[in-house]
């Protein structure tokens, strides 16, 4: 298969109705932060036991078509022996891998930041195909202040995001690109829709600098909210508005997807506010999709508490959680299913 023909074929494994990503890639720092929080010690072991028991919920595949995994996940293995990428590809999921090294701070831009790792990009992408990984993941990280993102970190992160992305399309990757505005602060919706315009107004045109194909590849960016101490929530409905109205500004409609982070919304707002958007948008020329990493893992990880007798109820959750986002997909969910769908 020629590279242009591999990234088509994994776009259309990754995009499919109805279902979205699973974010597993979680660095060392941010495991062992989730892992504490139920009173896990993050060692080698429970990582692999935890993840394990995640890609192996029954039915899983239902609503998700993608799993993002942290480098150590791809060469461990089941309780069963099979390679943790295997199980997923064996099941229709389509193991794909995160790249970057983490944020170090941007010089010269006080407050903003930038990430590391092109270093030996194309190398480490070699080695991830035989390890199974078809798809790639690059997070650049933007505060909301009165100062930041300032323009030179507009610039810097999204030629970052761009060379990333180019190298990975010469590799035969898909690159999920993820530029996160922080939810941090207490900024108003109307200051993150101004950043996020800005900043994906940057992102594609570093895009189109470096030849990207956007029909191979996935944005996944934060959608348009409040910052999380403004006095003032907004509704789903004006989420998904003001989201999209910058959207339509900005990302082109040959991307083919857009999986929203959640960013540090709780779980039922991070499925309120795509289902308002499916439901709202139904000719928007994207898929309006998501790729949650504490929104789909947070009740799981409550279920879990480290304990293996709590296998069941961990991936019970998984699902739950995994079900009512495939129904975001297509503006079918509501509240009261949070109660009903599983009782
Ligand atoms: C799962 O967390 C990913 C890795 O984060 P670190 O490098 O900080 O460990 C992260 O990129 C994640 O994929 C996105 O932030 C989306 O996850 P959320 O939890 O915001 O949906």
């Amino acid at each position: 298969m020629d590279t242009r023909a591999e990234l088509e074929a994994t776009i259309y494994d990754m995009v499919q109705a109805g279902k979205g990503i699973l974010a597993a890639d979680e660095s060392a720092p941010t495991i062992a932060r989730r892992f504490a929080a139920i009173d896990v010690e993050s060692t080698e072991e429970n990582r692999r036991s935890y993840r394990g028991m995640l890609f192996s919920t029954p039915g899983l595949d239902e609503f998700i078509s993608a799993v993002i995994l942290f480098e150590e996940t791809l060469t461990q293995q089941s309780d069963e022996g099979m390679a943790l990428p295997e199980v997923l590809a064996r099941k229709g999921i389509v193991p794909g891998i995160k790249v970057d090294k983490g944020l170090q701070p941007l010089a010269n831009a006080a407050g903003d930041k930038v990430t590391q790792g092109l270093d030996g990009l194309a190398e480490r992408l070699q080695l991830y195909k035989t390890q199974g990984a078809r798809f790639a993941k690059w997070r650049e990280v933007y505060p909301i202040t009165a100062h930041n993102p300032t323009a030179l970190g507009l610039e810097v992160n999204a030629e970052m995001l761009a060379r990333y992305a180019a190298i990975c399309q010469t590799e035969g990757f898909v690159p999920i690109v993820e530029p996160e505005v922080l939810i941090d602060g207490d900024h108003s919706i109307e200051r993150s829709a101004e950043v996020i315009e800005a900043v994906l107004h940057a992102v594609f045109h570093a895009l189109h600098r470096h030849r990207v194909v956007l029909e191979c590849i996935v944005l996944k960016p934060s959608m348009v909210t409040p910052g999380k101490e403004h006095p003032v929530r907004a509704t789903p409905e004006e989420v998904a508005e003001a989201t999209v109205r910058v959207f339509r500004r900005v990302v082109p409609a040959a991307v083919p997807s857009i999986n929203f982070l959640s960013g540090g919304q709780t779980p039922e707002e991070a499925t309120a506010n795509l289902n308002a958007m499916n439901e709202l948008f139904k000719d928007a020329p994207w898929e309006l999709s998501f790729s949650y990493g504490r929104a789909l893992q947070e009740p799981a990880l409550k279920a879990w508490q480290g304990k293996a007798e709590n296998a069941a109820a961990t991936q019970q959750a998984l699902y739950q959680r995994a079900f009512l986002n495939g129904a975001a997909r297509t503006g079918d969910y509501a509240p009261v299913m949070e109660t009903e769908a599983f009782i």
